[in-house]
Order: structure tokens, then sequence, then C-alpha cells
């Protein structure tokens, strides 16, 4: 994979210099409570890594969820460069067609390939993405295999479902979870950082544990890009090609109502 336990409670990602890029301004950024620490780049076996806090450590047998936020899953520049030079993907096609045998157009049957951003705008589609600006990507509870059957889990009321599922109806973690989005939401509609980034296939790490904790992070900056100087985004405003605008603070939005939902009247 790409990931591997490093020591004194850190975590080793594969080197990814746009990455590293995001993680050196986020140390000085509003952002930096709700980000991992960032500790460098570190080698092993030839391997160069971004070292990093592993926030599972201070939780005990954690559940875990994985939710990506933003109603776009693929960059701008990866809409430019497709049109340019088109590049069919196979695997794609396949992941497709065993989600979805009648998914690809005639013209993707013949080719048995679609373009990545074919595929991403499927997923987004099929999921919750494009209605709600957010979807699961997948959760693991203790004691369980990991739940990530949910490429098609897309209405208001399915997402509800899988959430009061991953929180097993526990009211004081959906008020921990809720409290903590909320500071993050207000902490990035202050961020410099936020403001000036096209942040896309981002995704918030859940943790909960039996003693009642509760934790949010902001994780996976590699398609986290920096604006042209004179740009900024609202994370709120529908995409039209070139604004950059990628709806994070939107799905944030219907995450929060939806978690709020799942309270007690
Ligand atoms: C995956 O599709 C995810 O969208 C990956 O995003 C993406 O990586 C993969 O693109 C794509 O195949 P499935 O989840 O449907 O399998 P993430 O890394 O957020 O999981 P990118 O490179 O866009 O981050 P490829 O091009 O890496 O295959
Ligand atoms: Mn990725």
């Amino acid at each position: 994979g790409s990931f591997h336990v490093g020591e004194y409670g850190t975590l080793l990602k594969k080197f990814c210099k746009g990455e590293q890029e995001c993680y050196l301004k986020l140390m000085e950024d509003p952002m930096r409570p709700f980000v991992p620490v960032y500790y460098g780049v570190v080698q092993r076996d030839e391997q160069d890594y971004n070292m990093m806090d592993n926030l599972l450590t201070s939780f005990n047998t954690p559940a875990i969820m994985d939710c990506k936020i933003g109603s776009r899953t693929y960059l701008e520049e990866e809409l430019q460069l497709a049109r340019e030079r088109p590049q069919p993907r196979k695997d794609m096609y396949e992941k497709m067609v065993a989600v979805d045998p009648e998914a690809p157009t005639v013209q993707e049957h013949t080719q048995q390939a679609v373009l990545k951003t074919r595929y991403m705008q499927w997923r987004e589609t099929l999921s919750s993405t494009t209605t709600l600006g957010f979807r699961i990507e997948g959760f693991k509870k203790p004691n369980e295999e990991c739940h990530t059957n949910f490429k098609r889990t897309k209405s208001r009321q399915q997402v509800m479902e899988a959430l009061s599922d991953f929180v097993e109806s526990n009211t004081q973690t959906v008020w921990g979870y809720l409290r903590r989005l909320k500071q993050l939401r207000q902490v990035l509609e202050s961020s410099e950082f936020f403001r000036t980034h096209e942040v896309v296939g981002s995704s918030l790490l859940f943790v909960h544990d039996h003693s009642g904790r509760t934790g949010v992070w902001m994780i996976d900056f590699g398609k986290t890009v920096a604006l042209p100087p004179n740009l900024t985004v609202d994370h709120r405003t529908s995409w039209v090609e070139g604004n950059r605008e990628d709806g994070y603070l939107w799905g944030l939005d219907n995450l929060i109502d939806i978690l709020t939902d799942m309270l007690p009247l």
C-alpha cells in the first residue's frame, strides 16, 4: 500500500510533492488543528515518504470512517488534460462494469475503456457526491470487517442510515462529531489557505471509541492545488468550469444538517 505505520505514533505516506506543499502551508494556517501534524520527508528502502501524526494512536480500538468531501472529485487540470491528450482507461472501464454493466456507452463498450474524468463523474452521480457534496467511502467498527459498499449510497435517507450504523445510534458520539464539524466550518471560513486552494478528493476522517472520545480531521491533500494569485473560491458556489469551485463547504453544510437530524428532538 501507500502507507506505513512509523515510529512514535507517526504515519508514513508515499511522497507527493503537492501534498508536501499543502502540509507545509497548513502547519502555519488556522486549519492546523484539523489536519495531522506534519514532520517532513523521510526515506525507507529508497522510497520517500511524508511523515505525519497517526491520528488513531490516542484512541482505544476506535471506529473509523472516511468521507470524501466536495461536489467534484477530479481537478479542472485533469479535465483539461483529458481533452488535450485523452487516455482511455481499461481498469476504470472494468470497475464501472463491475458495478453496473449498463453504465458504459456503446463507444466505451467497444473500446473497453473510459476516460478518468468520465469514470469520476459517473461515481459522483451514482453516489451522494453530486447531490449532497460528500460521500461515505467506507468505515470500520471495532471487531468488524471494513464496510466499503457505499458506491450507490446516494439519497439523504441512505446516507443517514449508514451514518447511524457507524455511530451505533449513540447520541453522545453524534454530538461530539457535530461540535467538531462546526468548529472546522468556522475555521475554514476564515482560513487563507482554504480561500486560495481548490480542494478535491480530500476526506474527513472520523474517529470515535467507547470512552466517548471523538475526533475529525481533514486528510489527503494529493489533489489540493493553489489557485492563481488573483482568484479565490468560497467552496459553496456551484461549479462552472473555470471558477475552480469544489463544493467543499456546501458538502460540509449538508453533512452537519444530516447529523443534526439524527439527534432526538
Ligand atoms: C479511485 O476510484 C479514486 O477516485 C482515487 O481517489 C483516484 O485516485 C483513483 O484514480 C480512482 O481510480 P475508486 O475509488 O472508484 O476506486 P482517492 O485517492 O481519493 O481514493 P487519485 O489519483 O485521483 O487521487 P487513479 O488515477 O489513481 O486510478
Ligand atoms: Mn488520492
